[in-house]
């Protein structure tokens, strides 16, 4: 009790010279901080209920703010020993206690501040806890939950008819805040000057990590009618699981899950937008942390900037483009925006929605677009929406809690005769290139661009009627939605269907013998068994019956060889941007990714980082040609770090010579059978965010067919051809080896492996050879799959790509670099 009246503050809303600017008749907006107890109540009732409830007690603490008319700032309010500080805080607990179930005055104090609202009312913020007998939480929470009749009980208790009170919210306290006993407890008050950014940071950042088992407050402040900008602008916790520690950012100065803004762990991407608007003048900051774990934890700095009058407008013209509020920051909640856009009454108008995040993590989205009628919501690519009219309304909503970075739009009129010059019209309203009809791939969302579609030579006709490339028939994957591309490739009912596709009785699985060819009737049975060429093998010689043991965080090896030297395949950064868009990736994303560059030349080939010295990349990238010997290792210098090519003096960018280059001694350069190299740099790469090796798989690695895959590059092959700036990616899949090779008319050797580009948005040649072609296994880890190769250099929508199969040259690999 004693630590009671540290927990009551007033402040003023903005500071003094600015009220005195105002005028001495002007009412001032106050801001009052009270972290209300529930000590005063009906001391009979409470005596009684300690002796009969107490046991059968909850504990419920409950979070926010009431509304005081009529009450004029002094000065004095900022000190909270000064005597008009304690008059008032005295009159606001009289106030407050609300409902006579409060046994004990437990003290546990957090103190949340509180902040000023709308002119002439003073908002005092609240922490209030109750001990209540089981059999009434449920009332207390319909009590609670219940405004009108709060405000009616607090104005019959106030004697005082100066104290008028307005409004009273109450929320549950966050539980993770509310209901835990933490050792470190930091509080920190601060308030945005005029014209400057404020900047704070976890305790000893950046020199030690911060507190463990702490709980860590921010109260932000701003002026009257101003709104807070706040940007993280590094941010590195523990690795986000459910009990990790967390920062958390409140539209308010409670911390209730209603006005939770973000939820944030794991480490960002730096250019992951981290910015965030309130929709008032405060916002409260906290840090909430376990028990181990040492992370160095956030930089954060921000303003104040005046509150927007008006979202949304008219706009008129042939086009024009719009966005939600402070994009690409996370716009403030409790928004609603209206555009009307009109174009000249000739033409009709479609909006095409370039960016559009508009998600609540794990709670029905109900911050949502509104156009013609339709509601859209959540993260979706882009999208048109057509009218049939010169004019279409745009509505913005945003809730009171977790918002995103809203979306950037543009508008267009178009001739409602010819929507699409030169290309084919959706009955959505897009426009795609002709080329995608009847493709086999959904380009159109409504699947308007594959309907009525005869099926050609390289297709696969489905039983309902879609047309599908041939490359995606018994691929494990169900691409006709029918299910009828994979019918013809199962195995009879009383047979098993192993890895490699062959079907075997169902009596000889685990019957001791190898039926399959490639041990995948006998994988599973015992975990030690005799070493066969399917096998993974420990470095103790005994063999292991389990697929990719390697690295998967599980000791399979008795000597645990199996999990040795697995510092690789993992990226830095948990949470990559998504802002950035299309195809292109991130910084850090593929730490893993070399550019290699000739002199006079720029960017010839790519490369994957292996180890601190060595890069895996495609032989066929080190021939001799047009009188250059591309063999000479002096000719090529290694970018590692690097995603922007027009960027590379960047400090993320390592640059190295290479020592020595060596191709594989079988390889062909008519067939482009062993397509793969070796290469040294001068001196080892320093490993960072931007700088990680790829797992190499062992030789027995399944990579089942159908699997997912990711391929990246500049887009530049050595036959030529404009590449990108930005480093590309796409995702493709692993095509049924035996299907390819009839598409390519027996071009394949064991040493390829065949992929497609999955998804139907992907149209340019993403890789470059040498470039990876990574597998994303257990827990996130990457392994190197293959290296581009051949067919068109890389994927291409209705051609597979050919690739080298890095685990049939593993052990040359091994052989020659000792990896
Ligand atoms: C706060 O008020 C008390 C009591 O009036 C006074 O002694 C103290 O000096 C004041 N503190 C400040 C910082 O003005
Ligand atoms: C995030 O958005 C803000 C506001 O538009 C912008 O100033 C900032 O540069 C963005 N940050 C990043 C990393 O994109
Ligand atoms: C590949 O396709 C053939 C049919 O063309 C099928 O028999 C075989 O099982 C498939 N392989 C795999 C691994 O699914
Ligand atoms: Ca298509
Ligand atoms: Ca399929
Ligand atoms: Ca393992």
């Amino acid at each position: 009790m004693n630590n009671l009246e540290e927990g009551v503050e007033f402040l003023p809303a903005m500071n003094s010279k600015k009220m005195e600017k105002r005028g001495p008749k002007r009412r001032v907006v106050v801001a009052v901080v009270i972290l209300v107890f529930l000590l005063v109540s009906l001391v009979v009732g409470l005596l009684v209920w300690h002796f009969k409830y107490r046991n059968a007690a909850v504990r419920k603490v409950f979070n926010g703010h009431l509304r005081v008319l009529n009450w004029d700032f002094l000065d004095a309010y900022e000190n909270s020993s000064s005597p008009e500080f304690i008059m008032l805080a005295k009159k606001v607990k009289i106030a407050w206690p609300l409902l006579p179930l409060i046994v004990e005055p437990s003290c546990v104090s957090h103190p949340i501040p509180a902040f000023p609202r709308s002119e002439g009312s003073v908002i005092a913020y609240y922490w209030s806890e109750f001990l209540v007998p089981k059999y009434r939480e449920e009332s207390l929470d319909q009590a609670m939950a219940n405004k009108q009749s709060l405000v009616q009980k607090l104005n019959t208790r106030l004697r005082n008819p100066v104290l008028k009170v307005e409004s009273v919210v109450a929320f549950p306290a966050d539980p993770s805040i509310a209901y835990s006993s933490r050792d470190n407890i930091c509080m920190f008050a601060l308030h945005a000057k005029e014209g400057e950014i404020t900047t704070f940071t976890t305790p000893g950042f950046p020199n030690s990590p911060y507190p463990n088992n702490a709980l860590c407050y921010w109260t932000l402040r701003a002026d009257a009618n101003s709104i807070i900008s706040l940007t993280f602008k590094t941010l590195e916790l523990e690795p986000c699981t459910d009990d990790s520690d967390y920062v958390k950012v409140y539209n308010s100065l409670s911390p209730v899950e209603p006005q939770a803004l973000v939820r944030l762990c794991g480490n960002y991407a730096p250019s992951y937008n981290l910015t965030f608007l309130s929709s008032q003048n405060v916002m409260l900051v906290t840090l909430v942390t376990n028990k181990e774990g040492r992370f160095p934890g956030f930089k954060a700095e921000f303003f104040q900037l005046p509150k927007m009058k008006v979202c949304g407008g008219v706009l008129k013209g042939e086009r024009g483009t719009f966005t939600t509020p402070y994009y690409p920051a996370h716009y403030p909640p409790a928004m609603d925006c209206v555009w009307n856009i009109e174009v000249p009454s000739r033409k009709n108008v479609k909006v095409r929605f370039n960016m559009f995040f508009v998600l609540e993590p794990g709670i029905p989205v109900s911050s949502c677009v509104q156009l013609c009628g339709t509601l859209y919501c959540g993260e979706r690519s882009q999208f048109v929406v057509a009218s049939t009219t010169n004019k279409i309304e745009v509505r913005f909503h945003s809730d009171q809690s977790y918002t995103d970075t809203g979306f950037s739009a543009e508008y267009l009129s178009y001739d409602s005769s010819d929507p699409c010059p030169g290309q084919f019209t959706c009955n959505t309203g897009r426009c795609i290139d002709r080329s995608m009809r009847c493709d086999g791939w959904l380009d159109c969302v409504d699947g308007s661009d594959e309907r009525s579609c005869t099926c050609t030579d390289q297709q696969f006709k489905c039983q309902n009627g879609w047309c599908k490339p041939k490359f995606w028939v018994c691929d494990n994957v169900n691409d006709c939605g029918d299910n009828s591309d994979e019918l013809q490739c199962s195995c009879a009912t009383d047979s098993f269907k192993c890895d490699n596709g062959k079907c075997v009785p169902s009596a000889r699985k685990c019957d001791g013998k190898d039926d399959c060819g490639d041990g995948s009737d006998e994988a599973g049975l015992q975990t030690t068994v005799s070493c066969k060429e399917y096998t993974y093998k420990c470095r103790s010689g005994h063999c292991v019956s389990k697929q990719n043991p390697e690295c998967d965080g599980e000791q399979d090896c008795e000597d645990n060889s199996d999990e040795d030297n697995c510092n690789c395949g993992i990226r830095s950064y948990t949470k990559m941007s998504r802002i950035v868009g299309g195809q292109n990736s991130d910084g850090g994303e593929w730490p893993w990714q070399v550019s290699l560059h000739v002199k006079s030349q720029g960017h010839i080939c790519g490369a994957s980082l292996v180890s601190e010295s060595w890069l895996v990349s495609a032989a066929h990238c080190f021939q001799q040609m047009q009188g250059t010997s591309y063999s000479d290792a002096s000719l090529w210098t290694a970018y590692l770090g690097l995603t922007d090519q027009s960027d590379r003096s960047n400090a993320n960018v390592q640059t190295r010579k290479i020592k020595r280059i060596i191709s594989h001694p079988y390889f062909n350069d008519y067939t482009y059978d062993y397509d793969i190299a070796v290469m040294e740099l001068q001196s080892p790469v320093t490993f960072s965010s931007f700088v990680q090796p790829i797992c190499l798989p062992d030789a027995t690695h399944v990579f089942p067919v159908g699997k997912d895959l990711w391929v990246t590059g500049w887009g530049a092959t050595t036959e030529g051809g404009s590449g990108s700036s930005i480093l590309q990616k796409a995702e493709i899949r692993l095509i049924n080896q035996t299907v390819c090779n009839q598409l390519l008319t027996d071009q394949l050797t064991p040493r390829m492996m065949c992929v497609g580009i999955l998804t139907g948005g992907v149209d340019a040649c993403q890789g470059d050879s040498g470039g990876p072609l990574v597998s994303v296994e257990a827990s996130s880890r990457m392994f190197l799959a293959g290296v581009v190769s051949w067919g068109e250099g890389c994927a291409q929508r209705n051609k597979p790509g050919v690739y080298s199969r890095v685990t049939s040259l593993r052990d040359w690999i091994q052989q020659q670099t000792g990896l």
